[in-house]
C-alpha cells in the first residue's frame, strides 16, 4: 500500500460547521448542536489556499485543530443572505445565512430616527433578509406615542411587534417569530438587544448597560456578533449596537428596497422612473396625497442622494466593534 502526500483541502479529516463568532485572526466554528467550538485560522492573502473571511452564520468546510496543528478554514459555502453595511467607505459583512433580521427600535432612550430605521430596512432587503420591526421599551411610552412612531412602517406593510424586554410584554409573539428560524438582532446601541436575549435564553447572562446620561445614547456594551441557540429551535445572533447605518446598495437600485413603491411604479410615466423629480411619477404623487407615508418617501430621497455622493461623505466613525 503506498501513501502519497496528502493533498491539502482533500484531507479525510475535513469537517463542516457553522461560524458562531469571529476572533481577531480566525473564527470559532460549531461542528454540530451543543458541540465544543473549534477555533480555525483563515488562510490569508498570498497563500494559494487563501479564502475570504467567513462571518457569523457562514457554513464552512475546515480541517479541525489537532494536538499538532491549528484548525484551518478551507472554504465558505454559498450564502442565502448576507447582511452588510458601510463603515466609512468600507463594506463590513455582519452575518450570513440569516433568514430574518429583527430591527429593535424605540422612539427615545436611545432615539432611533425614522431615517435610520429606513436605512436598516433597505439594508435588510438588499441583503435578502426579511425584516421584522420590533419596538422595544414599550413600558416607557404611551400607546399613542408608540403608534405615531410606528405609523410609516405599518403603512408600508412591514411586520411590527411591540415588546418590553424588561417587563416581558409581547415576548410570546416574538418567540413565535423566532421559533425554528435563523434571526439576527440588530439596532442602535442601548436599544435592548442583549436584554432581550437574556430573557429568551434561560442561562444566558450577557452584559447590558444603561444609556449614557450625558448623551442619551447606548455605550456599545456588546462588541462582537455571536450566534445563540434558542430552546425551542432556531438561532438568534446578538450584534454590537450601531450609531449609524448605511446599506450597501447602488443608488439606482434603492427604489427596489422600498416595497410599497413597487405597485405604484407601474403607473409612473417612465419605465425606469427613479421616483425623484421625473414628470408623471406616481410614487411621488402618492407621497403627496398620503397613500405612501411622506416620511418614507423623504427617507428614500435623502438616502438616494447620500448613496450617490458616496458612503463616507461627512461621516464620523463612532462605532466600536472588535472585528
Ligand atoms: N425601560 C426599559 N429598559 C430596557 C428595556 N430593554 C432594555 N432596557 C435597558 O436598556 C439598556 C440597554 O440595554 P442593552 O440590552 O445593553 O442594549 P443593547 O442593544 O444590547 O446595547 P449594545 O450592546 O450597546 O448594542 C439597559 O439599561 C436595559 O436595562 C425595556 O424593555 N424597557
Ligand atoms: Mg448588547
Ligand atoms: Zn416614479
Amino acid at each position: 500500500m503506498s501513501h502519497g502526500p496528502e493533498k491539502r483541502g482533500t484531507s479525510t479529516r475535513t469537517m463542516r460547521g457553522r461560524v458562531v463568532t469571529r476572533a481577531r485572526n480566525g473564527v470559532f466554528v460549531a461542528p454540530g448542536k451543543n458541540s465544543e467550538l473549534h477555533f480555525c485560522r483563515v488562510p490569508s492573502k498570498g497563500k494559494s489556499t487563501r479564502v475570504n473571511m467567513p462571518v457569523p452564520g457562514d457554513w464552512i468546510v475546515y480541517d479541525p485543530p489537532s494536538d499538532v496543528t491549528d484548525g484551518w478554514v478551507r472554504g465558505i459555502e454559498p450564502r442565502i443572505s448576507l447582511f452588510r453595511r458601510y463603515v466609512f467607505a468600507r463594506i463590513k459583512d455582519i452575518a450570513a445565512n440569516m433568514e430574518q433580521v429583527l430591527l429593535l427600535i424605540c422612539p427615545e432612550s436611545p432615539v432611533v430616527s425614522p431615517r435610520l430605521v429606513d436605512r436598516m430596512l433597505a439594508g435588510a432587503s438588499a441583503g435578502k433578509l426579511e425584516p421584522v420591526i420590533v419596538l422595544n421599551k414599550s413600558d416607557l411610552f404611551s400607546r399613542k406615542r408608540i403608534e405615531e412612531y410606528l405609523q410609516p412602517w405599518r403603512d408600508a406593510g412591514y411586520p411590527v411587534l411591540v415588546i418590553s424586554a424588561l417587563k416581558g410584554n409581547g415576548l410570546e409573539q416574538l418567540e413565535n417569530v423566532l421559533s425554528g428560524r435563523d434571526s439576527l438582532l440588530f439596532g442602535a446601541s442601548g436599544v435592548g438587544k442583549s436584554t432581550l436575549l437574556n430573557r429568551l435564553i434561560d442561562d444566558l447572562d450577557l452584559d447590558t448597560s444603561s444609556i449614557s446620561r450625558a448623551t442619551g445614547r447606548g455605550v456599545h456594551t456588546t462588541t462582537f456578533t455571536y450566534l445563540y441557540s434558542l430552546p425551542d429551535g432556531g438561532i438568534v445572533a446578538d450584534t454590537p449596537g450601531i450609531r449609524e447605518f448605511y446599506p450597501v446598495v447602488e443608488a439606482d437600485e434603492l427604489r427596489f428596497h422600498f416595497p410599497e413603491f413597487e405597485p405604484l411604479s407601474e403607473e409612473c410615466a417612465w419605465r425606469d422612473c427613479l421616483h425623484l423629480d421625473e414628470e408623471g411619477c406616481a410614487v411621488r404623487a402618492a407621497a403627496e396625497d398620503g397613500r405612501i407615508h411622506p416620511a418614507r418617501y423623504q427617507s428614500y430621497r435623502i438616502l438616494y442622494r447620500s448613496l450617490l455622493e458616496g458612503p463616507d461623505r461627512g461621516r464620523r466613525h463612532t462605532d466600536h466593534e472588535q472585528t
